[in-house]
């Protein structure tokens, strides 16, 4: 085992802790603490998303209520939209892998400490602009999308379409910020010996992710800039003066992308997990990583089959309509290698590995109706109906959100040195996939049917019974997120203590205690595969080492 020198700094913030718990939080640049933070901040952000769902579906419950009025509803919908996707689930997986990447790569801390305490610290900024315009005469109501003119001065004087634009300005900063520093501590901090294809796949989600935002960040700061300027200056770039069209080709350029940024690091955790839980190596590696190159690059290519309906060319639409059924390919690529690892294995069912295979089967289904969304005779149908309302929650839902699910059950013990309780995993679970699917996979039967999305209420009486239950299973999705904070809170307290390496992990982690001391190891093991813990344990058991790369 090589020995690395005691490091010559301690995290200050840490030494101050013996005095005041709070000025540690406010003041730390340890990745470890500023992980949890982010992934504090955007869970609280993903209960109040949650509860604006529940009031929308107990709204859409039956025709005609009037639960909430259409301007409240639209001010809901949009919030729910924008807080899931950038206040939630970007930021709990950037906080996931804040807390995870340094560690996986053998490093002390993040290449720039400072600078990611800075991220986090625009995030309460940005989630605080955004909430502003609920005490400022109403937040943002054009949908999570904000498409010109619903947007422009005229439409919408108030200051809510101010509010979300510079709140996504900031987003994209911090976002910008942390990609930057997590590219640079997995390109310039990696432990001795761990070479790019020794990088744990978790690890190149990272990067592929982190990629995607740096590339695509910048644009989405850009559509936002242009929409205040026409709004404050009176310009004509989105303005039916000017190319409305041109603010959804900025948008989704931006769009796309930021679905595989919260959904590329939940296929890493996926392929870190479903190994362990098998017992076995994982199928693939490089093709594996090939896959995820594959997916960041044609996920740059594909925006446009948003906009099928706007009237584009139609050789364009045909272009975008190949190259979006395309991702299909690399990503069963990648689906077929799970199924092959966890074939013939030694499965554990662990809760992380039950998530694991709930995303399989849910996130498959988002998959297929994507794949028929991405014809443009299919998509001229279905556009702006609850088909896309249910193909958007699988893949978001099914995909991103049981992914970070099996991620905590899987890392919570490294973070607070407990188990999660597996008792109370196991109905988190259950109900979850049952509340999930009862919500959303009937719902595919509303939009072949025609009922558009985002509408306040509905006439049809013959919608009545599948809305009803839908919102039914909604609150039983909500019990299931219940369950999970009662577990944690539980757990925490009382969990069963979980040591260094309680499932018998492959990667560097597991190498250092739970939850690691601020500069994470002491000695980092010799890596010699991207299995560097499980290398080291056939060593001390004298067995020969998983073949090398
Ligand atoms: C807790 C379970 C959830 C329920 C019950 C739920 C319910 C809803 C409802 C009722 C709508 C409005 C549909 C409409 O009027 O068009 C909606 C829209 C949406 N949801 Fe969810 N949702 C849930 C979780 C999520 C998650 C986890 C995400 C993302 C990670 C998400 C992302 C979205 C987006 C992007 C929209 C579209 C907003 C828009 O049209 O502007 N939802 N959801
Ligand atoms: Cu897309």
């Amino acid at each position: 085992m090589a020995t690395v020198a005691q490091p010559q700094v301690i995290d200050e913030a840490y030494e101050r802790s013996l005095w005041s718990p709070i000025t540690v939080w406010l003041t730390t640049t340890d990745h470890k603490l500023i992980g949890i933070m982010y992934m504090f901040t955007s869970f609280l952000a993903f209960l109040v998303a949650g509860i604006f769902a529940l009031i929308m579906r107990v709204q859409l419950a039956q025709p005609n209520l009037n639960v909430v009025d259409a301007e409240t509803y639209n001010q809901l919908v949009s919030a729910h939209g924008t807080t899931m996707i950038f206040f939630f689930v970007t930021l709990f997986l950037t906080g996931m892998a804040n807390y995870i990447v340094p560690i996986m790569v053998g490093a002390r801390d993040m290449a720039f400490p400072r600078v990611n305490a800075l991220g986090f610290w625009l995030v309460p900024v940005s989630i605080g602009l955004y909430y502003s315009g609920f005490f400022a005469g109403g937040a943002l109501n054009a949908g999570w999308t904000g498409y010109p003119p619903l947007t422009s001065k005229h439409f919408n004087p108030g200051l809510g379409v101010d509010f979300w634009t510079l709140s996504l300005i900031v987003w994209a900063i911090s976002g910008i910020m942390a990609s930057v520093n997590f590219l640079t501590t997995i390109l310039a901090l990696r432990a001795p010996g761990m070479t790019l294809l020794r990088l744990p796949l978790f690890v190149w989600a990272q990067i592929s992710t982190s990629l995607l935002l740096l590339i695509v960040g910048a644009p989405l700061a850009g559509a936002m800039i242009l929409t205040e300027i026409d709004r404050q200056f009176g310009t004509n770039f989105f303005t039916s003066a000017g190319r409305p069209v041109l603010y959804q080709h900025l948008f989704w350029f931006f769009g796309h992308p930021e679905v595989y940024i919260m959904i590329l690091p939940g296929f890493g955790m996926i392929s870190e997990i479903i190994p362990v839980f098998s017992r076995k190596r994982i199928f693939g590696y490089e093709s594996m990583v090939l896959a995820i190159f594959g997916i960041v690059f044609l996920s740059m290519g594909v925006w446009a089959h948003h906009m099928y309906t706007v009237g584009l060319n139609i050789y364009v639409e045909t272009m975008f309509m190949a190259l979006t059924a395309a991702i299909a390919v690399p990503t069963g690529i990648k689906f077929f290698n799970w199924m092959a690892t966890a074939w013939q294995g030694a499965i554990e069912f662990t809760t992380p590995m039950k998530f694991a295979f709930g995303f399989l089967a849910t996130f498959v289904i988002g998959g297929i109706t994507g794949v028929y969304l991405s014809a443009v005779p299919v998509d001229t149908q279905l556009h702006q109906s609850y088909y896309v309302v249910a193909h958007l929650h699988y893949v978001l839902f099914g995909g991103s959100v049981f992914t970070i699910f099996a991620g905590i059950y899987y890392w919570f013990p490294k973070w607070t040195g407990r188990l999660l309780n597996e008792r109370l995993g196991n109905w988190n679970f259950w109900t979850m996939l049952v509340g999930f699917n009862g919500t959303f996979l009937i719902m595919h039967t509303l939009g072949l049917d025609g009922m558009p999305r985002r509408i306040a209420t509905y006439a049809r009486e013959d919608w009545a019974g599948v809305n009803f239950f839908i919102t039914v299973m909604s609150f039983l999705l909500a019990f299931s997120v219940l369950l999970f904070v009662i577990n944690v809170l539980y757990s925490r307290k009382h969990g069963v203590i979980a040591g260094n390496d309680p499932w018998d992990g492959n990667t560097l982690e597991w190498a250092t205690t739970s939850p690691p001391e601020p500069y994470n190891f002491e000695r980092v093991p010799e890596v010699r595969s991207f299995m560097p813990l499980r290398d080291a344990k056939l060593a001390a058991a004298g067995s020969p080492t998983a073949s090398d790369h």
